[in-house]
């Protein structure tokens, strides 16, 4: 089954949206799997945003990455690479449709509440960077016969 990485940025989990986020990805179908939080090191924002190490918002980037404790989590299902990205809206939350989590709430592209991986490779990269392998559970839940 496909697994993506999500992420509840600083600014989400300030703003006290890390339970409104999740309840969206979970009332979708998509199955929690791994969930920590913990604070990003600048090393290891610098990993996580590595292709954008040449933009002009990079330092930027790192630094609200790294000011406050992120939300990081493994999400799996069919399609789910795809399925959170739409659940998440444009990157740039003025443009996000209204009913994304971007679209509902945020402003600015520099602080969009969520991070998901762009791509199964992407996924599997960044889950790696977040999670040892025991720390993603594999289980069943009865209503799986519902959803997937
Ligand atoms: P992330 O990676 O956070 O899920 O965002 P996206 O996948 O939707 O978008 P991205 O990789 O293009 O951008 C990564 C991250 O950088 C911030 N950003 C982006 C910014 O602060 N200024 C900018 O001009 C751009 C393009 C927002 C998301």
């Amino acid at each position: 089954m496909q697994k993506t990485f999500v992420m509840i940025k600083p600014d989400g989990v300030e703003r006290g949206l890390v339970g409104p986020i999740i309840s969206r990805i979970e009332a979708k179908g998509f199955k929690l799997v791994g969930l920590k939080m913990l604070r990003m090191s600048e090393e290891m924002a610098g990993r996580h945003y590595a292709e954008h190490r040449d933009k002009p918002f990079f330092q930027e980037l790192i630094d609200f990455i790294t000011a406050s404790p992120v939300v990081a989590m493994a999400w799996e299902g069919d399609g789910v690479v795809e399925g959170v990205r739409r659940l998440m809206g444009s990157t740039n939350p003025l443009e996000a449709e209204p009913g994304t989590i971007r679209g509902d709430y945020g402003i600015y592209i520099s602080k969009n509440v969520i991070h998901g991986s762009d791509s199964p490779t992407s996924a599997e990269r960044e889950l790696q960077l977040f999670f040892r392998p025991e720390e993603i559970l594999n289980y069943s839940r009865s209503l799986d016969q519902w959803l997937f």
